[in-house]
């Protein structure tokens, strides 16, 4: 299935399976809301629908790999299984990845880019896709003092390098996605930095994903907490939507493809001398 959109910008819209996010812990019950969750975000333009188990977000604790596939793996199944959409894990662990590619992921959405111990050896042992994303340090200190000279350099630096470790694995550049990964180890001018220069990214060659949904850099500059950054977060996608990035990763699809349609409409209408 295919996971770009030639000449367009893709949806990736975000499906959490934490127990913070459904809740009930059983498991029959969570997979149904988690089907129906999706279900409502292809319904409003999703072309991808991201599974993560393992909370991120600055100050997060990890999760063990067990408990990370006890939670994917059975609602990567179900939606695979009743929707016709292509299903994207998010994980850095290698255990995760194959059980969530054998359950019919068909991109490996790593915030870690393959760096732990066994991750580019799962992925290259699949077909699947990967995305690799850029932090500075870890998600439970990343954002207690991030430092760059350069963060644009460090960003597609980093990125080059990693894509570079992924082909010597025997993972082809044609299965390579790439993320600057705004709010992992940056502060709010670092992410802003990035968001105005995403072009600097093209020189990798490969397509660009990004996700800022209702992060913190959209409260900075907007003064609002999580709950009140939905129209913030579309203009943030529309602004690296107008940049040519492939994929945006949001929480609210339906205003965000609405915010998408005005793109396309007016990259129809631009000139050659003002292309991005
Ligand atoms: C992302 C991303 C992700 N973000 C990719 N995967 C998260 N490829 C999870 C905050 O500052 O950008 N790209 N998977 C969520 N992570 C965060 C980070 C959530 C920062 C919130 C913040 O509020």
């Amino acid at each position: 299935m295919a996971i770009l959109k030639p000449g367009k910008t893709a949806i990736m819209g975000v499906l959490n399976v934490t127990p913070d996010s459904f809740s009930d812990g059983g498991q029959y019950l969570d997979i149904a809301a988690a089907v129906l969750r999706a279900r409502a975000m292809v319904a409003q333009g999703a072309d991808i629908i991201d599974i993560g188990g393992e909370s991120t977000r600055p100050g997060a604790s990890p999760v063990s790999a067990d408990e990370e596939c006890a939670r994917v793996v059975p609602v990567i199944q179900a939606v695979v299984r009743e929707l016709d959409v292509p299903v994207s894990v998010d994980t850095s662990k290698p255990e995760v990845i194959t059980a969530a590619v054998q359950a019919g992921a068909c991109l490996v959405n790593d915030v870690r880019a393959l760096q732990e111990p066994g991750a580019l050896e799962a992925v290259a042992a699949t077909n699947a896709w990967v995305c690799l994303m850029h932090m500075q340090g870890k998600p439970r200190t990343m954002q207690s003092n991030p430092r760059y000279n350069a963060v644009l350099v460090e960003v597609r630096d980093f990125l080059s390098a990693r894509v570079q470790a992924c082909i010597d694995s025997g993972i082809g550049r044609e299965r390579l996605i790439v993320d600057p990964g705004f709010g992992f180890g940056k502060k709010l001018e670092h992410n802003l930095e990035l968001l105005a220069n995403l072009g600097a990214l093209r020189v990798l060659g490969l397509p660009i994903l990004v996700g800022m949904s209702r992060k913190s850099m959209i409260g900075a500059v907007t003064g609002r907490d999580a709950g009140n950054r939905v129209h913030g977060s579309i203009a943030a996608a529309v602004i690296a939507a107008m940049q040519g990035v492939d994929i945006v990763r949001v929480h609210d699809v339906a205003g965000t493809a609405d915010g998408l349609r005005i793109c396309e409409a007016v990259k129809a209408h631009m000139h050659g001398d003002n292309k991005a």
